[in-house]
């Protein structure tokens, strides 16, 4: 049941400066955050992450916004994290997403005005989508040891 998600403040996060903001929601919840970096990842990097979207129409734009700034990618842990972490996120489009969700709060667009505007739909993060997503992310974005083994007060008290 306690499962690892993968979280990614995407590069419009990052300029517009929800860093803290966004770290914030994931340590209100009491998740356990097991490591973090700052990364201006290459377009080779980006194909890879969103290898599933290769045949998507906007794959192309996608790949442009991911690589257009530094990201803020960190791992966390928690009871269910893969849907807990999404349900913090919101739905994919942020005119969909619902008010107190990251992408309700800090966005607005739909994914057919992105898609129409030739971007690649900013909606200010990336959380994984299943579990055997979350697996495959972390083990793209982190070393081994860059995933770190310590106890929360949350252990205790949330978990
Ligand atoms: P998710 O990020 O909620 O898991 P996915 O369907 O996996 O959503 O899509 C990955 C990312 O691709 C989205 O977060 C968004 O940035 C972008 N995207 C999804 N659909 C569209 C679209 O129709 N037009 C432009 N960009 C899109
Ligand atoms: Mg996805």
């Amino acid at each position: 049941m306690i499962e690892r998600s993968l979280v990614i403040i995407k590069p419009d996060g990052v300029e517009r400066g929800l860093i803290g903001e966004i770290i914030k929601r994931f340590e209100n919840a009491g998740m356990k955050i097991l490591g973090m970096k700052m990364v201006w990842i290459d377009r080779k990097f980006a194909e890879k992450h969103y290898e599933a979207h290769k045949t998507k129409p906007f794959f192309k734009e996608l790949v442009e916004f991911i690589t257009e700034g530094p990201v803020v990618a960190f791992a966390v842990e928690g009871v269910h994290a893969v849907e807990n972490v999404r349900r913090l996120v919101g739905d994919t489009s942020p005119h969909e997403a619902a008010p107190g969700t990251i992408r309700g709060d800090f966005a607005h667009i739909s994914m057919d005005y992105a898609s129409r505007k030739k971007s690649g739909g900013k909606n200010v993060i990336h959380a994984s989508g299943s579990k055997k997503e979350a697996d495959a992310e972390i083990k793209l974005w982190f070393k081994k040891d860059e995933i770190h083994s310590y106890t929360t007060v949350h252990e205790k008290h949330v978990f």
